[in-house]
């Protein structure tokens, strides 16, 4: 099995490293952690890692937890496992830039704890130049307003993974306007569609890490 395909299986059993007892069948052999910093010490860009191995892999969970092969104290093993992947990509992923293009204020909706995708747009995003103000999970519209209320300038982001958590999206924008805030507005997330974002107002819609940085660069009328 190639290295990229050690590291999906391993982030799809929920193994995080050579020290976690979970799955018992995999105990004592190399997990995410350790996979992803051999696949960087063996020079696969950082970009292979996640499209080829880490990010893959989250849909496998997803699907297996549809049709009940899986449930949720697994899909949470599985996610930490791709934190410790994550963690390491990081560094690579956010290296000092001088330019600061703008400020983000993002932040995972009112009702919704995912936040393993939220936190990869925030690193593309800061490798890219933006400064993150990052509100974490379960965002209240108020806890937005309050933070867009500091930084009329900033764009906003915000991420749902629940398709019942994803209509918060629209009493952030309509909340912001009501207090005459016209902060511009990118979302994203998997129930999230183009069509979804217009329907609420939002100026920005993203389906990855990447096309987030051309987003907030395309809001803020900075070249890509
Ligand atoms: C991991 C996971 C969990 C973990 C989350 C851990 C964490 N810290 O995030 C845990 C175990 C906690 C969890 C819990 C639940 N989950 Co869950 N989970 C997932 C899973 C398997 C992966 C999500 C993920 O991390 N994907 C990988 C990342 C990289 O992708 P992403 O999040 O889509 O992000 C990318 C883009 O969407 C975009 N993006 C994301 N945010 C933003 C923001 C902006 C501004 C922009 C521009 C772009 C952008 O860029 C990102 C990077 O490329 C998904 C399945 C799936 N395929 O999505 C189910 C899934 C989302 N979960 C689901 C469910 C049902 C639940 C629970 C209700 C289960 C339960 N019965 O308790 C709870 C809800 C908890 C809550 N209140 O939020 C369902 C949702 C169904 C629906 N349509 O509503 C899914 C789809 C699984 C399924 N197929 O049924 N879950």
């Amino acid at each position: 099995m190639s290295l990229l395909d050690a590291i999906k299986y391993s982030v799809v059993q929920g193994h995080i490293d050579s020290s976690s007892k979970f799955p018992k069948d995999m105990e004592g052999k190399d997990g995410v952690h350790e996979l992803t910093q051999q696949a960087i010490d063996s020079g696969i860009s950082v970009e292979d890692i996640l499209t080829q191995g880490l990010i893959p892999a989250m849909s496998i969970v997803g699907k297996r937890y549809e049709k009940n092969e899986i449930f949720v104290p697994e899909m949470l093993f599985s996610a930490k496992a791709m934190k410790s992947g994550l963690e390491l990509i990081k560094p690579f992923l956010t290296e000092d830039s001088d330019l600061i293009l703008g400020t983000v204020i993002i932040g995972t909706v009112q009702g919704d704890l995912h936040d393993i995708g939220k936190n990869l747009v925030c690193m593309m995003l800061e490798g890219a130049g933006f400064q993150i103000e990052d509100l974490g999970i379960n965002v209240t519209a108020q806890k937005f307003l309050e933070a867009a209320k500091n930084n009329p300038d900033a764009i906003i982001g915000m991420s749902a993974l629940l398709t019942v958590t994803m209509k918060n999206m629209k009493g952030v924008i309509d909340l912001l306007r009501a207090n005459d805030l016209d902060n511009k507005v990118f979302i994203g997330g998997a129930p999230v569609t183009p069509a979804f974002a217009e329907e609420i107002g939002a100026l920005g819609y993203a389906k990855n890490a990447n096309q987030a940085v051309r987003e907030a660069k395309r809001l803020l009328g900075v070249a890509a």
